[in-house]
């Protein structure tokens, strides 16, 4: 392709003084996502697999052309795949794993409680979930540092049994990929299944003889997976939907251009569909950033994909009249990733209102948190960052009232219990606190 074709370019530049008006939500649109008519394709299968459990699993294993025998994979193959697994990977996923918990422990919140009246206090528990699914697809590539990203904060959040389910692959003798059974047991996941994406929503959903139900499902997946998901939303809890990854950059002058462009490369080898979208006031960091896109995706390994996804509707060049402005275009954007490269880069940062996670400064890029920050890669997507959060110890949590009144703190809100009561048409509701003051109530003494 030719520079300039690479990526598209979209110039903002002298519109807002020219009176126009700048719809910054439309301006880069997300690739073409379409859940609900991926539902009709999964609901049999669901369906089926709620009815016959295994049996039904292992049809679709076969169906989709591996042979699977046991659904459930053989606590010593967890073994023998991290005796097998490199070295220099072990001590990666380790170093990985002790940052996310650093993290998660810090996040840990505290309980709060407090005396609302002399006598009558409500108090905030936080109780893990009891048991959580967690899914992981083999796909393109398969994320074994989701797996952490995943178990580390359900375990630090105090989940008392997790079961992870992914595909059978058939170069791997119709197990799961070893790297992800290896980092299944570095951090002492014992119970894994065998299972592709709409069958593993739907095992953990209804649960079957071999796999207990669960009360969370979490884990990305292709279309499919998050159509299934959707489904079972209401059976069990679901995490947010997540959709091609995004990353959007927020660059001035003093950004290096080198940098730039190998991030926004770094996303697009996820997916065609992935999104990278460079947000300056610069013309000239978006002239250079162009040359170094050239430059570097001819030399990475997945070209035709990386060159499909920067080539996309969904990706761009934003070019604005300063970085006001492109505060505005990132913060409409809501993007899974945000990066800033300025000037007083933090300043910027503590004004972003919308993104999954922000990555501040040159030596923040969003690989890193892919992988070993200690921040968490599950990220929302599609613009979600305005109402979702990324996973947590708090994605595990649900919070309790307890509330504790006596006599006396009871007694002083009766009337106000009884008026809204009577203002609801619900005078039972009111009675339930009356029949506590009346002398002898029933009669029983
Ligand atoms: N960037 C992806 C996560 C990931 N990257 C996993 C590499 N492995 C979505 O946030
Ligand atoms: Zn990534």
């Amino acid at each position: 392709p030719r520079l300039g074709d690479v990526i598209r370019r979209i110039d903002l530049r002298g519109r807002r003084a020219r009176g126009e008006a700048l719809d910054y939500r439309s301006l880069v649109p997300r690739a073409e996502f379409d859940v609900d008519a991926a539902i009709e394709v999964v609901r049999p299968i669901m369906d089926d697999v709620r009815h016959r459990g295994t049996e039904a699993l292992l049809e679709i294993a076969s169906r989709d052309g591996v042979e699977v025998t046991d659904l459930r994979v053989p606590p010593e193959r967890l073994e023998r795949a991290l005796a097998e697994l490199d070295p220099a990977v072990r001590a990666a996923f380790e170093e990985s794993i002790r940052r996310l918990r650093v993290v998660s422990e810090a996040e840990l919140e505290k309980e709060p409680s407090v005396e609302v009246v002399p006598g009558g206090r409500v108090a905030q528990r936080l109780i893990p979930y009891q048991r959580v699914g967690l899914y992981i697809p083999g796909g393109l590539a398969p994320l074994a540092s989701t797996v952490a990203m995943n178990v580390v904060p359900a375990q630090v959040a105090g989940v008392g049994s997790i079961a992870v389910a992914s595909p059978a692959q058939r170069e791997f003798g119709g197990l799961p990929h070893p790297t992800i059974l290896a980092v299944c047991a570095l951090l002492g996941v014992d119970e894994v299944y065998t299972v592709g994406g709409v069958g593993a929503v739907a095992m953990f959903a209804y649960g079957t003889e071999t796999c207990p139900r669960v009360d969370f499902v979490a884990g990305p997946g292709r279309i499919t997976t998050v159509a299934a998901k959707r489904l079972v939303k209401g059976v069990v809890g679901i995490d947010s939907e997540a959709g091609p990854t995004e990353i959007a950059i927020l660059a001035d002058d003093s950004a290096n251009p080198a940098f730039v462009a190998a991030d926004l490369i770094s996303q697009a080898e996820h997916d065609t569909m992935a999104a990278s979208v460079l947000v300056t006031p610069s013309e000239t960091l978006a002239t250079r950033v162009l040359h170094e896109i050239e430059a570097q995706v001819r030399a990475t390994k997945h070209v035709d994909r990386i060159t499909e996804a920067l080539g996309g509707e969904q990706s761009a060049i934003v070019l604005v009249d300063d970085l006001e402005q492109g505060l505005a275009v990132v913060d409409a954007y809501a993007a899974e990733h945000l990066e800033i490269h300025t000037v007083d880069a933090d300043r910027w940062a503590a004004r972003v209102r919308n993104a999954g996670a922000i990555f501040v400064g040159p030596w923040s890029p969003v690989s890193l948190g892919d992988y070993c920050a200690g921040s968490n890669h599950v990220l929302p997507t599609g613009g979600c960052a305005c109402h979702s959060s990324g996973l947590s110890v708090r994605s595990f949590l649900k919070a309790v009232h307890v509330v504790t009144y006596d006599e006396r703190a009871l007694r002083e809100a009766v009337p106000h219990v009884v008026a809204l009561a009577e203002a609801e048409d619900l005078p039972a509701h009111g009675a339930a606190v009356q029949v506590r003051f009346v002398d002898d109530p029933g009669g029983y003494s």
